[in-house]
């Protein structure tokens, strides 16, 4: 991450989105507005919720808490038709909402990593309104994503490439995102990788993929907050993935409020996604909150991989 320079020279996320359509740019400011307004009074609402959420999650009361302010930000804005989130069964249809955006949101991906301080943070795709949700990736109008770390970032992308943020201060008063990442490029060839544990449940064609990355010495790096450990591929090149297990066939991931906007980010970043076979962004959604495998990463890793699991699948190695 470039450092980021005095403050005549910096440019803030305000000025940047003047590139975009007005109702797109103030969708996305006004998201921005929210997560710094979450990231305040983090330490005020510590502790589980005692409810679980649609997939059967336990939530903690953060995770509530800003569901609420999403939502209730969000369709106050008037730009909103549809909003659906990770955290709400159903779509919330906005009946006056005659919004020009469609929304899909993780209100806060890998909260669980709350208690100990680790990695985790807000996930969004904007559709256009008259693509219905749930909806194919490929249909994705931008998707951004707030990161809560030592510092807190904020990367877009309106297919136009990948932009990054560190909050900062403006003249000591307000809190500002400042540009430090134009036209991010996942580096290549890269140096980490991500993976879940339990490898003993792991599709054996998977297992012999990351033994090939550790035989070329790639660092592991999980931090258990797919926007965190997504973030360190972007930054540090490489692969990460949420697979396909022998007893969980579809992984872990949402298609909807996970995979899509974070495969559109690395994409645009220079990297690929996959589920196996084939981009996360062309999946063709079956229901709302339905998981996918996912894998992302350099290009040249993701084909290989999909080579290998062709080659796997047509030797029927292990069927
Ligand atoms: P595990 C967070 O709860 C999440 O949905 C993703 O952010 C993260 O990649 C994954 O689950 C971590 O899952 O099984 O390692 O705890």
């Amino acid at each position: 991450m470039s450092e980021m320079s005095e403050m005549s020279e910096v440019i803030t996320l305000h000025e940047h989105l003047r590139e975009l359509d007005e109702e797109l740019a103030t969708l996305i400011s006004r998201i921005c507005e929210l997560s710094i307004l979450i990231r305040r009074e983090l330490p005020h609402r510590l502790g589980k919720a005692g409810t679980v959420n649609i997939s059967g999650e336990q939530q903690t009361k953060i995770d509530v808490w800003a569901n609420d302010v999403f939502i209730d930000g969000l369709l106050s804005t008037g730009l909103i038709h549809q909003l659906a989130s990770e955290e709400s069964e159903d779509i919330v249809e906005y009946e006056e909402g005659t919004g020009a955006f469609n929304i899909t949101l993780d209100p806060l991906d890998g909260s669980s990593n709350i208690e100990s301080n680790n990695l985790f943070g807000v996930i969004c795709g904007i559709y256009d309104a008259s693509t219905p949700l749930p909806a194919r990736g490929r249909k994705l109008k931008a998707a951004l994503t707030i990161l809560y770390g030592p510092l807190t970032t904020m990367m877009y992308t309106a297919k136009r490439g990948v932009h990054e943020f560190v909050k900062g201060r403006k003249h000591n008063l307000e809190d500002v995102y400042y540009l430090v990442n134009e036209h991010l490029q996942i580096p290549s060839p890269g140096k980490v990788y991500g993976v879940p544990s339990n490898r003993e449940m792991w599709l054996p064609e998977f297992r012999h993929f990351i033994a090939l990355l550790e035989r070329e010495h790639y660092g592991l790096r999980y931090g258990g907050s797919f926007i965190g450990d997504t973030n360190q591929v972007l930054h540090k090149g490489g692969f990460f993935a949420y697979p396909a297990y022998l007893d969980r066939p579809h992984g872990k991931l949402r298609l909807q409020f996970e995979c899509n906007p974070m495969s559109l980010i690395v994409e645009e970043a220079g990297g690929k996604s996959s589920v196996g076979m084939g981009s996360v962004l062309d999946v063709e959604p079956t229901s709302l909150h339905q998981r996918v495998p996912l894998y992302i990463g350099n290009v040249e890793l993701i084909d290989q991989m999909e080579t290998l699991f062709a080659k796997c699948r047509d030797a029927r190695l292990y069927y």
